[in-house]
């Protein structure tokens, strides 16, 4: 897969993704990112992508000009399966769609800042506008990073047995149960017999039977799905 991110600032991103299964999903060759500095478009000498909002109010809004120029030359090498408007007014991102998303070749993410960016925009070429949550971040680079993290681990051969996607909170709709380490006494508390046992049919049936129990507990929003 092949991520281009377009943004007002690239060093937010670099680190979050240079790091874990993201450095090893790049080593693998199996995931690129690059991403763009929206300025390189600006519209004048002085780098301006930004400008008051029509109407009045307070806040920059992101000018048409420079993102669709940004749009228009990356879509000239790619074919993008999605273009997604990272935007506290999207729908909020979970498993399903990074699931569905993780089958995509190229993908193209805006990342926000400011007000947000030209509505014009959002029509002409966005396809998709995903929020990470019901908070507000200052721009869309963070989530931009949550986004691509949660992607990339479920491309096919990013993670081994080890990390394996099977088990996340999430998938099939129920949280992930306790997991313990050595020691198996840690100053009196100690780890439930069963996962000492060897026996993987019990341990099996005890880590769904957790799942269950904690899913109900903290979010029975997740179970009735
Ligand atoms: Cl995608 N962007 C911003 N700015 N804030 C957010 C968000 C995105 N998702 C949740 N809050």
């Amino acid at each position: 897969m092949h991520i281009d991110i377009l943004t007002v600032l690239p060093e937010l991103l670099e680190s979050p993704l240079s790091h874990s299964i993201m450095k090893r999903a790049q080593d693998k060759g199996l995931l690129t990112v690059s991403l763009h500095a929206l300025r390189k478009w600006a519209v004048n000498e002085y780098g301006q992508i930004d400008d008051y909002q029509f109407g009045g109010g307070a806040g920059m809004v992101m000018m048409p000009e420079p993102l669709a120029n940004a749009i228009e030359e990356l879509s000239a090498s790619r074919t993008y399966d999605q273009i997604i408007y990272l935007t506290p007014d999207g729908q909020t991102l979970n498993q399903g769609i990074a699931n569905r998303l993780s089958m995509a070749d190229n993908l193209l993410m805006i990342c926000g800042h400011y007000k947000g960016i030209d509505e014009r925009i959002r029509q002409k070429y966005v396809t998709m506008e995903i929020s990470i949550g019901d908070y507000v971040l200052s721009g869309g680079e963070l989530a931009a990073a949550v986004l691509v993290d949660c992607i990339g681990r479920l491309i096919p051969g990013v993670l081994n047995d080890e990390t394996s996607a099977l088990f996340d909170s999430f998938q099939d709709n129920l949280l992930a149960p306790p997991v313990y380490t050595r020691p198996s006494d840690f100053r009196g508390m100690i780890v439930p017999d069963v996962l000492l046992s060897g026996d993987p049919k019990k341990i099996e049936a005890w880590r769904y039977e957790e799942a269950v129990k904690r899913t109900r507990e903290r979010r029975p929003d997740l179970e009735a799905e």
